[in-house]
This record gives structure tokens, C-alpha cells and sequence, in this order.
């Protein structure tokens, strides 16, 4: 982003919050050609005015009626949504003390009566300039954050399908495994592999077989999408779903229902025995303890995963 953009060319904004007509007025004047100038009469006022209207500099009379200009500034400092504005004093008390206390609650300048216009202006000038590029900066750290938030989705995420990549799988699982074990909860592991996918490649080419393995995606994602839940591409025709709280029955049960999903989507696959694109599934899950670690669940997934391969592919073995 330019620095010198549009921002920058927009004109400053003040408020003026003074309880005297003729000190708004002598203000207004120095500040009109270059400021678009607003003004309050109190410091209540003045307070509502900042939140309605965002100004790029405040100009505080210090001694009002009703809340004095100290008791503005520290009210303005105080809330995090105004706190950035740079707040001016402009006041005929010109003591060290005054201006001290002023500047010790947050003012970013003190100035002085009998008001001297060149030297007002100029200062004005520098602290709106000032005002600018911070919240340049600023929308550009946000900016900056934001993308940094996109780019960590995207490196957990395989190129593919759009589930999680097997790097984000192992830290998930590593982490569930803890966390149960820690808790003493139930966690499942459901592995998936498509039965007969080299053949379905052979056959339809590899195009047909990437179409197949996002629509498989597409399907576990719908499926498991409560908070916590974790689906991802383990390996080329492999899926997996972590599903914290949850038994190794209910986890059954519910990779039941995805194995009956993807036949209801019937895929041809002409060279499988059941004529469309299946899956088998293997499913570990129960208690976490030290004895069921990371590794437990992945063998005894992977295990009943090759059970439903050996008994005839297209179930699910617990
Ligand atoms: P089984 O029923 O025993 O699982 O047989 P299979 O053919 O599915 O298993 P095998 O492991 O022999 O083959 C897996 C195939 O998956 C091989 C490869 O061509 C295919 N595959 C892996 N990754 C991708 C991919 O990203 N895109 C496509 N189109 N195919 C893939
Ligand atoms: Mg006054
Ligand atoms: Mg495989
Ligand atoms: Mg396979």
C-alpha cells in the first residue's frame, strides 16, 4: 500500500471542545482553509462527539463547567476504542503543573493562551500528518494479520480436496490424544481408504480419479463438521477423522453412515465388484489412557482397516 494514498489526501478532521463561544470561533478561523472542523460546547458533548464522528485530533479546553477538559482526556484515554486520538490542550492555565498533569494523562501537546495562529496551525498540521500514518500503519498491520491468518489456513489444508493435510492431522491427533488422555474422555480415529482406486484411475484416468477424491473430501467434510472434529487426506486415497468425546460404537455408527453416503453417490466404477466407488473402514476408539497413545490408534485404526479390506472391502470393522 502507498503511504502517500487516499488517506493520506483526505482532509483532517478536529473537534473543538470549548465552553467558549469566541475560543471555538478564533480556532475555527486558523483551521477552517485546511480542517474540516467540528465542535462541542462541553466535555459530554465533546465525548459523544468523538465516538459519532472519529476525529484526527481533539483541541480541549481545559477548565468547563460541567466535566473539566483533564477528566475528557482520561475519560477518551481510558476507553481502548479512543484512546489513539491525539488529544491537544489548548488553555490559558499555563503552569508546569497544568501542563504537566495534561500531558501526564495523555495529551499529545500542550498549548497556551494568548493563542499564537501560525504556531496553532503548524501544529495541528504535524499531529493530523502524525495521526495519518499511524492509522496507516495501523490497517496495514490488520492487513498484514489477516493474511497471516489465511496463509496458516492454507498450510493446513490439502491442495486437493481442502481438508486438513497430513501435517495438521499428526499435530491434531498428537494434541486429542493428550487432551483426552488428560481428561479421561473418549476419542476415535476413523480411517477410510478407497477400495479399488488404482483400477478406477487405470480406467476413467487420473482426472476423473482427483474428481473422486474431492467429492470424497466434500463428503467427510459435511459429514464431521462439529468443533473439534478433524477430517483429513492421510495419504493418496486415504482419508482419516479424528472425533474427539465420542466411542468407538458411536464412531462406528457414524462411519457406517458416510460408507452407505459415498454408495449413495454412485460413482460408476466399472471395475469393482460393487459397481460404483466405495470405501473400507477401520475404526479405533474408547477411553484415551497411556496405554492408548497416539500410535494405538493409528495401528488398531489402520488394523480394522485391513480387516474390512480382507473380508470384501465396502464395510466398516471396530
Ligand atoms: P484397495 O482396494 O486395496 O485399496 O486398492 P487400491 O487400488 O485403492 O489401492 P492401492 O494402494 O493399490 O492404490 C491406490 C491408488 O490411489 C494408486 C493411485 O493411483 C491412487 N491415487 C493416490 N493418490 C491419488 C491422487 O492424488 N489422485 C488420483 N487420481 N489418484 C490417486
Ligand atoms: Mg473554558
Ligand atoms: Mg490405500
Ligand atoms: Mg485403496
Amino acid at each position: 500500500m502507498n503511504i502517500e494514498g487516499p488517506e493520506r489526501a483526505a482532509r483532517g478532521k478536529i473537534l473543538i471542545v470549548d465552553d467558549t463561544t469566541t475560543n471555538i470561533d478564533i480556532l475555527y478561523q486558523i483551521l477552517k482553509g485546511e480542517f474540516d472542523v467540528l465542535f462541542a460546547k462541553s466535555g459530554v458533548d465533546g465525548i459523544r462527539m468523538v465516538r459519532e464522528h472519529t476525529p484526527d485530533l481533539v483541541l480541549l479546553d481545559v477548565m468547563m463547567p460541567d466535566m473539566d477538559g483533564y477528566e475528557v482526556c482520561r475519560t477518551l484515554k481510558q476507553d481502548p476504542a479512543t484512546a489513539g486520538l491525539p488529544v491537544v490542550f489548548v488553555t490559558a492555565m499555563g503552569n508546569d503543573e497544568d501542563e504537566t498533569r495534561g500531558l501526564e494523562l495523555g495529551a499529545i501537546d500542550y498549548l497556551t493562551k494568548p493563542i499564537r495562529p501560525p504556531i496553532v496551525l503548524a501544529r495541528v498540521r504535524n499531529h493530523v500528518e502524525l495521526k495519518h500514518r499511524g492509522d496507516l500503519l495501523e490497517q496495514l498491520s490488520r492487513e498484514l494479520a489477516q493474511k497471516n491468518r489465511e496463509l496458516e489456513e492454507l498450510a493446513r489444508q490439502d491442495g486437493l480436496t481442502g481438508v486438513s493435510n497430513r501435517r495438521h492431522f499428526d499435530e491434531s491427533l498428537r494434541s486429542e490424544v493428550q487432551r483426552a488422555t488428560r481428561n479421561g474422555r473418549n476419542l476415535s480415529l476413523i480411517m477410510c481408504d478407497i477400495d479399488r482406486f488404482k483400477q478406477f484411475n487405470d480406467l476413467y484416468g487420473h482426472p476423473a480419479g482427483d474428481t473422486s477424491l474431492q467429492l470424497v473430501g466434500e463428503l467427510l467434510r459435511k459429514s464431521f463438521k462439529r468443533a473439534g472434529e478433524v477430517v483429513a487426506r492421510y495419504g493418496g486415497e486415504e482419508f482419516a477423522v479424528i472425533l474427539p468425546d465420542t466411542s468407538a460404537e458411536l464412531a462406528g455408527h457414524l462411519a457406517e453412515r458416510l460408507r452407505l453416503e459415498l454408495m449413495a453417490h454412485a460413482l460408476p466404477h466399472a471395475h469393482s465388484e460393487f459397481g460404483v466407488v466405495t470405501m473400507s473402514i477401520g475404526v479405533a476408539g474408547g477411553l484415551a489412557t497411556r496405554d492408548h497413545g497416539v500410535e494405538w490408534y493409528i495401528s488398531s485404526a489402520d488394523d480394522a482397516l485391513y480387516r474390512s479390506k480382507a473380508q470384501g472391502r465396502n464395510r466398516v470393522s471396530v
